[in-house]
């Protein structure tokens, strides 16, 4: 009987890290064991996200569970299980997170040459429908005699060491991009417990008919967004068929299908959000590094390239349109004229 072809050459997550320190001889490692405890605080937010509707995780605090303290909701979890993942790291010298109005700086890590930036469940509001939330994450590298103050996080995209995202939908899926290029799709085996490389080198189509936005915000777009959607609905001359509208209304959701399928995610500032809704931090540019190293390309309300926006404050906020080159550049054309 014909065996069954087993793949017995499978890349987990670990062995992918120790095969890209590899590449750096002058590496030290210490990227490679804060991304160990990156992928530990992913496995530890998924199971907490699994068990949610189970131990009514999803409420409002309020309730007490039987240590007697009071019930977390799931984003203040998911956000004591990274900073705590960052701190133990050792590895680690800031950490911004969406949950923390301040950023942390761990003095217990003085020589610690990295920060990380995060937003440790994107899209928690939609958490007690069921639709899929996730992590997303960047990673910057301090330069040489760093204080570990604040404004030494106040950098642009351009200088991310490495970013992505998890999204815990039907499975646990973690998208993850270095500085040398490279955008590679993971995916947690639950029974291993190990993150495994099913999306090697993962590149957004160059063009796709689907366009992704909140809509009920065109009341407040400025008119060069709402000509850019209309020529997307109501399109003119030879091309005849109109776009297909896809919103999730979480970033980690929207940005994976696009990446996966192609066309266009848009969070545009407008009337209502002058600065935009979006963080720039830990939203818009580790998610425009991905879609840039995807072959994509991500820019701001005005049309500027979005990894070379310097956030003001660590939540600071941009417009942002990204993901396949030809519909982004659409954008770009339509802008043109209406200057
Ligand atoms: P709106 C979720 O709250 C979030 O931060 C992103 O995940 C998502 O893309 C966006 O806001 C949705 O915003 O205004 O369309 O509900």
């Amino acid at each position: 009987v014909a065996q069954e072809k087993i793949n017995t050459d499978i890349v987990t997550l670990t062995r992918f890290l120790t095969e890209e320190q590899a590449k750096h001889p002058e590496a030290t490692g210490d990227f490679t064991l804060l991304c160990h405890a990156l992928q530990f605080s992913f496995k530890s937010i998924a199971y907490y996200i699994r068990r949610a509707t189970l131990i009514n995780l999803t409420g409002l605090a309020g309730s007490s569970n039987t240590t007697g303290d009071d019930q977390k909701k799931l984003d203040v979890i998911g956000n004591d299980l990274f900073v705590a993942a960052m701190r133990t790291s050792g590895k680690c010298r800031l950490l911004v997170s969406e949950e923390e109005e301040e950023c942390i700086v761990f003095n217990e890590n003085p020589t610690a040459r990295y920060a990380v930036v995060c937003d440790p469940i994107d899209g928690s509001s939609n958490l007690d429908a069921g639709v899929s939330v996730g992590t997303i994450f960047g990673i910057f590298r301090l330069p040489e005699g760093a204080k570990g103050e604040k404004e030494e996080i106040l950098l642009p995209g351009t200088e991310l060491v490495s970013s992505g995202f998890t999204m815990y939908g039907a499975s646990t899926q973690l998208v993850l991009t270095m500085k040398s290029g490279g955008v590679n799709g993971f995916t947690m085996d639950n029974a291993l417990g190990e993150f495994i490389l099913t999306h090697p080198n993962m590149q957004i189509p160059k063009s796709r008919a689907i366009y992704s936005v909140n809509e009920g915000n065109s009341l407040y777009w400025d008119e060069p967004v709402k000509e850019y959607f209309n020529t997307l609905k109501y399109p003119v001359g030879k091309s005849g068929k109109p776009y297909s509208a896809r919103y999730i209304g979480s970033m980690v959701a929207d940005a994976y299908r696009t990446l996966l399928y192609g066309g266009i995610f848009a969070y545009p500032s407008d009337k209502k959000s002058p600065k935009g809704k979006l963080r720039i931090l830990y939203e818009c540019a580790p998610m425009a590094m991905v879609f840039e190293n995807a072959g994509g390309q991500a820019v701001n309300s005005r049309m500027e390239r979005m990894l070379s926006v310097v956030p003001e404050h660590i939540h600071d906020r941009s417009g942002i349109f990204m993901g396949s080159q030809n519909e982004v550049q659409n954008v770009i054309e339509v802008h043109k004229k209406h200057r």
